[in-house]
């Protein structure tokens, strides 16, 4: 997050208020010092990168960044509010009736990653928890309101409101996204060395529209889904991120305040709450690891009847955006540890602990029900934050959705079978046709769906430590 347009007003009317609220007393620091510290937090970037550490130590590691509440001494929160500040991005925001560490409302939201991302199944009654799932709509994100009436009927919000999705398998997302981004690339090239032509983009199968070269310049007018760059970005429900590190350094920086080094520099606090290095590069290169290898998501075997379902989910074109398997080449997810500098380490994600199928010579099946592509979902999805996206989103993925209620974007459906009804837009016709089908019909391919599952028992390698 954080990476959608900054907003003036919002951060006038935002700035007014908390100047008036805000007490400016200098931070004062844990007696218990930082908490990843204590929890023995130690890894660093040379140990990964130089293979001086074993996959689990560092999957190990992420887990625990992953979990460990942060505090204070840690570098938790975006110190004293100082009205000179952006009061919008992270690094100076306010808090809520100047309590000193929350805001709720923009981020500053809670203590640890896993406080949102824990549910693995609540299909399960009562829930199976777990690192890495998803989260209720207590835990929803809200992301940049300046407007709130709880007493409007038109509910005047004009903020996001995200419900948070699990993070198992997205090594393989990760995976077949710079894949499809490189193929794409090529596509472009193709396009440069052939002007007046339309090149038709597609990878993987699926199209992204057309692109041609004329008068020394690229006409992407006839790009679809992607940004105009041609990079797949298959992190944030509205394809902002290309890899899980650049979405998980803008996590630990929206809702704890806690600034990595490789953003804001060695020995630099640059957020005033008088803690430098708050978090360094080799733990946050452990979390991205951590978050990678989460195994993928199961598909149950199917009865006669979701068997069925699957041939209606198909027929009636859900399978054009909800593509039930996309392969990749490689089995080698290559992993650039520094936003800014070369340097490299991987996994095989065909072996444990990732352990997708393999398939062809050297490449794995990810079984996500996705395409990868954003799509325009229509007015009654859309959102009022004022952006050129506000009705698109990135295809959600199917896989584990038995287990992952509520549904969509902001958790509005509580079912699946009103979830499939709210799509408009671009899926219009497709959900249509799901209101035609007969009620058996319809039960079924929702029975189809209830066997997508999450993993049962994700990272349980590492428990017992
Ligand atoms: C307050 C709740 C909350 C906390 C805390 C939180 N997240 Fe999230 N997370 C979300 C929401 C909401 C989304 C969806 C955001 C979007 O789509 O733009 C999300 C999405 C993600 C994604 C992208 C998943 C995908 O497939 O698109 C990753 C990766 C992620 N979070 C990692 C983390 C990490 C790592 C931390 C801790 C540093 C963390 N999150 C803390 C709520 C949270
Ligand atoms: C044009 C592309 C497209 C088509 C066709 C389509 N979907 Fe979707 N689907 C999406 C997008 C995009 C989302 C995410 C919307 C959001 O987050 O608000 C989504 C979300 C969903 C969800 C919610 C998943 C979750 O985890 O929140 C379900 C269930 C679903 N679709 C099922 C279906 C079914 C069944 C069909 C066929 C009737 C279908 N979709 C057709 C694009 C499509
Ligand atoms: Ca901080
Ligand atoms: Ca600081």
């Amino acid at each position: 997050m954080g990476v959608l347009p900054f907003r003036k007003d919002a951060a006038l009317a935002l700035a007014f208020l908390f100047f008036l609220t805000s007490p400016s007393s200098s931070p004062a620091q844990p007696l218990e010092g930082p908490a990843l510290e204590r929890a023995g937090v130690d890894i660093t970037q040379e140990q990964i990168a130089g293979h001086r550490v074993s996959l689990k130590e560092i999957r190990r590691q992420g887990r625990l960044v992953f979990s460990t509440p942060f505090n204070k001494a840690d570098g938790y929160g975006d110190g004293p509010f100082d009205a000179g500040e952006d009061p919008i991005a992270p690094g100076g925001r306010p808090t809520l009736q100047g309590n000193g560490t929350f805001l709720r409302v923009n981020g500053l939201d809670g203590q640890t990653c896993l406080e949102c991302h824990s549910i693995i199944s609540n299909r399960s009654i009562p829930a199976r928890f777990g690192v890495g799932g998803v989260g209720g709509s207590v835990t929803n994100a809200i992301f940049q309101p300046t407007l709130i009436d709880v007493a409007s009927a038109d509910t005047v919000f004009d903020g996001r409101f995200i419900n948070p999705p699990f993070l198992f398998g997205s090594g393989g997302i990760q995976l077949l996204a710079t894949e499809m981004t490189a193929e794409l690339q090529a596509l472009q090239a193709v396009a440069e060395a052939s002007p007046g032509q339309d090149i038709a983009l597609v990878t993987k199968g699926v199209s992204f529209g057309t692109i041609r070269y004329e008068g020394g310049v690229l006409d992407t007018s006839a790009v679809r889904g992607i940004d105009f760059d041609l990079v797949v970005r298959p992190f944030g429900r509205k394809g902002e991120f290309a890899t899980v590190r650049d979405f998980d350094l803008g996590a630990l920086q929206f809702h704890f305040g806690m600034q990595p080094v490789e953003v804001v520099g060695e020995g630099v606090d640059a957020d005033g709450d008088g803690i430098e290095n708050e978090i360094a590069i080799g733990p946050v290169s452990a979390l991205e690891v951590f978050n990678t290898t989460l195994e993928p998501p199961f598909r149950e075997s199917l009865t006669q009847s979701a068997a069925s379902g699957a041939e209606h989910f198909v027929t009636i074109g859900c399978a054009t955006c909800h593509r039930f398997e996309l392969e990749t080449e490689s089995r080698i997810l290559d992993y650039r540890l520094h936003a800014d500098a070369d340097v490299h380490y991987s996994v095989n994600l065909s072996r444990a602990p990732a352990g997708f199928e393999r398939v062809k010579r050297a490449g794995i099946a990810v079984r996500l029900f996705a395409d990868l592509k954003r799509h325009d979902m229509g007015p009654t999805l859309a959102e009022s934050f004022g952006s050129d996206l506000d009705s698109s989103f990135t295809t959600a993925r199917l896989w584990g959705v038995a287990d992952t209620a509520p549904y969509l974007h902001d958790g509005r459906a509580t079912t699946l079978g009103e979830a499939i009804l709210l799509h408009g837009g671009e899926a219009q016709a497709a959900a249509d046709d799901f209101a035609l089908l007969s009620e058996t019909e319809q039960r079924e391919l929702l029975e189809f769906l209830d066997s997508l599952r999450t993993p049962l028992n994700p990272a349980s390698d590492l428990d017992g430590h």
